[in-house]
Formats: structure tokens, C-alpha cells, sequence
């Protein structure tokens, strides 16, 4: 990656003190090259710590302490609420995860600045448990640098003892909801939003598109309570919000709480993500962190996690034993999802629009 697309990238995420460590000084061709022989060579004894940074609500509450117990292994756990917050970290340096769990796009962003680490798969035993569809994802062809750990989408949660189920996103201009909806705290995914409402790819780049996007986005702000992403779970359920963009995990982990809670896929379609296991190249953990990728990838762990989460598992010996199995998209539901990829030097472009949706 040129120092041009680094600088870039750092101004997008606001966060210039960075740029001085975002470098790869080797080209593509080289970098695979040296994660490759780096990934045969043995990492050592189990570490006796671990450390986690992952996105809230997203594991089941027996995982990380069977963990322990298991392996011996003291595992520290932090959380984040968007892709943006966990790059925006680790791109200014913060070194001592172990462990992250970026979204497609994100995980090109982790790659392209040279700060993904290369699996040993040697280690990962259980590696045969997850399905095919979701090995070689476009964003880590061959999966050199990530092991699947969850997918969803990102639609619309609805109190259903409140309102009839929404089917577009238009109903956040309905000003008869003004008040009472939220959308994400994520430029991607609102901006996303706006573009499938009008029929274009959430990963656009056309100017004119944009700022369409920018001005549905801007007109449906005055009905929204407030941009908020998992927190409004707790919103949700006690009323105060009948309409939210969301995770349809973080939605059914909410109506175990309420059960008048609906959840659609606007007939315009979103986003459908999958988000991964990377370490990080500084990690200092790396042989206990194969050992918590191994750990989850075991059938029963994994399937505990998604009956916990309510989202889908790319586990195929995992979704056999899932209570609440979450099924794979259909081929007519995939006609209306899309996966989120990196906008390469359009982040700026996009990042200076949700900066002026927030300030409108
Ligand atoms: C779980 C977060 C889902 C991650 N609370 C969205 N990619």
C-alpha cells in the first residue's frame, strides 16, 4: 500500500497522530510470501493470558470462563460498538489484542496497512467444521489472515405491539414515528441504508448517489430519536424506541427479553456481513489465541455461542446442533443483500458525509 492511501486512510478515521506506524513496506506479493513462511513456523507453549477485543453482546456467557478453566489461560475482554472504533484503535497503535473481530471490509483494511497476522492452521484442528460457503470469503482469499465467526444482517428491529412491520426503509421519513426510531451509529450502514433505498449498491462511489443518500439520510434524521447501535436494545424493549436499524442478532437477543419484537429486511435490501477472527500482528498471545479459534470452532461451543447471539454460524457441525438455528439466506433473500467491501480512497469521501449528516 502507497504512503498516499495510508495517509488517507488516517485522516478518514480522524486520526493523524497515526500516521507514522501505517506502513507496510512490503508489496502485496511480498507480504504473502513472508506470512506464509511465518505460518509454518511452531508459535511455542500456550500463553498462561489472553486478551479479547470484540463487539458487545457477542458471545455466549459461559465461553470465555470454560475457556479459562479449560486451558488455564487469564483472558482480559474489552468491547466495541463499530468496525470504525476498533480500527481507529489499533490503527493508532495500540498494540496488546490478541484477538479481533472486524467485519468484511474491515478485515481488508487490517490486511491492506500490514497489521493482520497470519494463521497457523497447523493448530486449528476443528478447521474442517466450518461449511464451505464461508471459506475463501472475497476479503481473505484462502483465508490466510481470518477464521469465520459469525454473519447476519443489518435491518430493521420493530415493536410489533406498536406498529405494522415496516418493509422499507422509507419508513424512517414516516413523521407519524418521529421519536420513536433510531438508526445505527455507523456512517456504512446509514449511509448503505440510503443508497439500497434508491436502488444502488451500499458500497457506491458515485457522487450523485452519495448525495442523494446524504440528503434521505438528512430528511429522515429529524424523525430519529438518535443514531445508536446495540445499547438501543434496552430502548427496544422498554418502548421508548418501536423502529431500529439493527443487527438481527442483537434483536433477537432482545426479544428474549420482549417478545413483541419483530425483525425485516426492507424490500430494497442491506447489508449482509460476516465478521471474522484476526490477531493482530503485535499480539503478544499468539499460540493461546489459535487456542480460543480452535476452541470455537468445536461444534458445541460454537453452537452455544449462536443460540446465545442469535446469529448465524458458519459452523456447519455447529448449526446441527443449534436450537434456534439460523437458516442460511435463500437464493431470492441473497438477491437483496450485500456484503460490505472496503472503499479504498472513497472512505474520506464517505467519512465527510457522515460528518456532515451528524452536524445537519
Ligand atoms: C453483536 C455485534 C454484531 C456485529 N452485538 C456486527 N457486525
Amino acid at each position: 500500500m502507497h504512503r498516499r492511501e495510508l495517509l488517507r486512510r488516517t485522516i478518514a478515521l480522524g486520526i493523524l497522530s497515526a500516521c507514522r506506524r501505517l506502513q507496510d513496506t512490503l508489496t502485496p506479493e511480498q507480504r504473502t510470501a513472508a506470512d506464509a513462511t511465518e505460518a509454518a513456523e511452531p508459535l511455542g507453549p500456550v500463553e498462561k493470558r489472553l486478551s479479547i477485543y470484540n463487539w458487545s453482546d457477542y458471545v455466549a456467557p459461559d465461553t470465555i470462563s470454560n475457556f479459562e478453566k479449560e486451558f488455564g489461560v487469564k483472558v482480559t475482554y474489552d468491547v466495541y460498538e463499530s468496525n470504525e472504533e476498533m480500527l481507529a484503535k489499533l490503527l493508532t497503535g495500540a498494540t496488546g489484542y490478541d484477538l479481533v473481530f472486524p467485519s468484511s471490509y474491515a478485515v481488508s483494511v487490517l490486511k491492506a496497512v500490514g497489521i493482520a497476522s497470519p494463521i497457523h492452521r497447523q493448530y486449528l484442528t476443528n478447521w474442517g467444521n466450518i461449511a464451505p460457503l464461508f471459506l475463501d470469503p472475497p476479503f481473505d482469499q484462502g483465508n490466510a489472515h481470518t477464521v469465520p465467526w459469525q454473519w447476519g444482517v443489518t435491518g430493521l428491529a420493530f415493536r410489533s405491539d406498536k406498529v405494522d412491520a415496516p418493509d422499507s426503509w422509507a419508513v424512517l421519513q414516516d413523521s407519524r414515528y418521529r421519536g420513536k426510531m433510531t438508526q445505527m451509529d455507523d456512517g456504512r450502514d446509514v449511509v448503505g441504508s440510503w443508497l439500497r433505498y434508491r436502488g444502488h449498491s451500499l458500497n457506491s462511489e458515485d457522487p450523485a448517489e452519495l448525495a442523494r443518500a446524504e440528503a434521505d439520510a438528512i430528511a429522515a434524521k429529524k424523525n430519529l430519536k438518535a443514531y445508536i447501535s446495540a445499547p438501543v436494545k434496552g430502548q427496544l424493549i422498554s418502548g421508548d424506541v418501536w423502529i431500529a436499524q439493527l443487527w438481527n442478532g442483537d434483536a433477537t437477543q432482545a426479544k428474549v427479553e420482549q417478545p413483541n419484537i419483530g425483525y425485516v429486511v426492507p424490500k430494497e435490501g442491506c447489508t449482509i456481513w460476516e465478521d471474522s477472527l484476526v490477531i493482530p500482528r503485535s499480539a503478544p498471545h499468539k499460540r493461546a489465541a489459535h487456542e480460543f479459534m480452535n476452541y470455537i470452532l468445536r461444534p458445541d461451543v460454537q453452537a452455544t455461542i449462536s443460540d446465545f447471539t442469535g446469529y448465524g454460524t458458519p459452523n456447519s457441525a455447529a448449526l446441527k446442533l443449534m436450537q434456534h438455528p439460523v437458516p442460511y439466506p435463500t437464493a431470492d433473500e441473497l438477491r437483496r443483500l450485500e456484503l460490505q467491501i472496503d472503499l479504498g480512497r472513497d472512505t474520506a469521501v464517505w467519512d465527510q458525509i457522515w460528518t456532515e449528516i451528524k452536524s445537519a
